[in-house]
């Protein structure tokens, strides 16, 4: 899927998918018990425009690496198929797809996988040695996280391709386990892309 987690509101830092190379990973204190809250979000890969396009060129260039070959993204109602490039910060793509128009686009301008999502849910598992994903709550706000049952999955529900969603994790560690970088809990986000209709 073209959606990822991220540990800022600011998306500037993804949180990584399948390995633990940038896990979103904190320090607890396992002699006396340690518990911990983090808001976490959700949204489409992004990023900006970084010079004015016309409605005819097909070549653009991205502020930042993303997307892949194949792919649909958006960029003001505009839908583009990402012909080549894709990894890379300069893709060509087939303008105006899906029924939509060619359009000129600023500079800076945000574009967005083009996908909506529906019945997103978000579920703690735990690979690595023991099943520690009991260890996690999840919850839409910090405040739910009081009666949220351990290790139970989340419902996120439907993402439109520009929102941000956001979520609380809590990891509960228990006494007289060792003091411990926790970092082998994955949060799996299941659901259903859709094309932007
Ligand atoms: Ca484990």
């Amino acid at each position: 899927m073209a959606i990822h987690l991220y540990l800022d509101a600011a998306l500037t830092q993804q949180i990584s998918e399948g390995d633990f190379s940038r896990p979103e990973a904190e320090s607890y204190n396992g002699t006396d018990g340690d518990i911990k809250d983090r808001q976490l979000y959700v949204a489409n890969e992004q990023t900006g425009l970084v010079s004015a396009i016309d409605a005819a060129q097909t070549s653009i260039a991205l502020a930042e690496p993303r997307f892949a070959d194949g792919e649909l993204i958006i960029i003001d109602g505009e839908q583009m198929l990402v012909e080549s490039g894709g990894g890379t910060a300069n893709l060509t793509v087939q303008r105006g797809v899906a029924n939509t128009v060619p359009a000129a686009h600023d500079v800076g301008t945000t574009i967005y996988s083009g996908y909506d999502y529906t019945g997103l849910v978000l579920d703690p598992i735990d690979e690595t040695g023991t099943d520690e994903a009991v260890w996690y709550r999840l919850a839409l706000t910090q405040a739910g996280l009081d009666t949220a049952t351990q290790g139970a999955p989340l419902n996120l529900g439907d993402k439109a391709f520009p929102q941000t969603l956001s979520f609380w994790r809590r990891c509960t560690v228990l006494p007289g386990t060792p003091v411990q970088n926790k970092l082998d809990i994955k949060l799996r986000l299941t659901g259903t892309e859709n094309p932007i209709l």
